[in-house]
């Protein structure tokens, strides 16, 4: 059967994935959630928004005559990834993760480890400090309930209402970072603290690198619980595992 692949994207990985898969001439799409006014371009056809839960994914999955899915998604977008394990069962689908592993403290470093967001806001009920809130957009309210602080903001979109913070300073700038950028935003904002999700791969570990460097304390929020699927932690071993279904990749 000639493949139909479905690729959920979102990620480094997936944007590296996606160049393989259109150098190969395989059949794919890549599918955006849509949360960012300007996604960057990828090298395959692309779809943009929600399905509609599992049974939409589902529905998707027969509608499109999809083969095979590869769930290339971030390690904090559990819905997304319960769905893709729900529907490919419903539709005996053969699913792949392509994930990163997550980040370990190295012996300088200095971390505070925490199970989720919500214990890293319970974590922050302190004396005022200078924080630099690395964890994009959609959890900031929940921070609102410490006013204390001064917040460096970094997002990919300009807010489109006020933010609930008296004290803070926002960035409007997309990854991969550098370690140099992170290193003068953290000192030329007088920062005392990073708060980061455990993401993981390399477009946002600059923030922790330079956080050793200056000997500063993380906050570093575990992942999400996901459920069991088979995961790969490479483009070419998502390409072995296509391989092994008898895809002919010409190599
Ligand atoms: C829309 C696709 C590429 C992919 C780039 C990676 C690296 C840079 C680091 C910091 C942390 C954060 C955030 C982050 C990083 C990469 C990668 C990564 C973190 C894009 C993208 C989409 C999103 C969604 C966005 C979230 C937000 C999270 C910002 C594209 C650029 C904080 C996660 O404004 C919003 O609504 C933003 C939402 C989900 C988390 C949040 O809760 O706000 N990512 N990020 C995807 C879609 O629509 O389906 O626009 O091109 C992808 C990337 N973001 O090829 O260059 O792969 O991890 N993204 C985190 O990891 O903590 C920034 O500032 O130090
Ligand atoms: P999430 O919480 O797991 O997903 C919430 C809902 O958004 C899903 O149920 C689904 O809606 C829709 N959705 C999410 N990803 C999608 C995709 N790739 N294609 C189509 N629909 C998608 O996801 P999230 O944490 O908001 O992440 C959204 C996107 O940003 C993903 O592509 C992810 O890879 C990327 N991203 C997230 C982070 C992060 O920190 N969370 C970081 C970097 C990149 P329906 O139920 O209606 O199908």
């Amino acid at each position: 059967m000639s493949p139909n692949l479905l690729i959920l994207g979102g990620t480094t990985e997936a944007a590296a994935l996606s160049r393989r898969i259109a150098a190969l001439g395989l059949t794919a799409t890549v599918s955006l959630a849509g949360r960012v006014a300007a996604p960057a371009p990828l090298a395959l056809p692309q779809r943009v928004g929600g399905f509609g839960g599992a049974e939409g994914l589902a529905e998707y999955i027969r509608a499109h005559r999809i083969t095979h899915l590869i769930d290339a998604t971030h390690p904090f977008a559990a819905k997304i990834s319960a769905n893709a394990v729900g529907a490919c069962t419903a539709t005996r689908t053969p699913l792949v993760a392509l994930t990163r592993p997550a980040w370990h403290p190295q012996p300088q470093d200095n971390w505070q480890l925490v199970p989720d967001m919500a214990a890293a806001v319970a974590t922050l009920d302190r004396s005022p400090a200078r924080v630099f809130l690395a964890v994009g957009r959609m959890h900031l309210a929940e921070f609102a309930v410490h006013p204390q602080h001064f917040y460096l903001l970094r997002l990919i979109d300009p807010p489109q209402t006020p933010l609930p913070f008296p004290h803070h300073h926002t960035l409007i700038s997309r990854g991969p970072f550098t370690e140099a950028g992170d290193m003068a935003l953290l000192r030329d904002h007088r920062i005392d603290l990073i708060v980061s999700k455990n993401a993981g791969g390399s477009g946002a570990v600059a923030k922790l690198t330079a956080a050793r460097a200056l000997g500063l304390p993380v906050l570093m929020i575990d992942r999400p619980a996901i459920p069991v699927r088979e995961e790969v932690s490479s483009v070419d071993d998502v390409l072995a595992w296509l391989a092994h279904f008898g895809i002919d990749l010409g190599v």
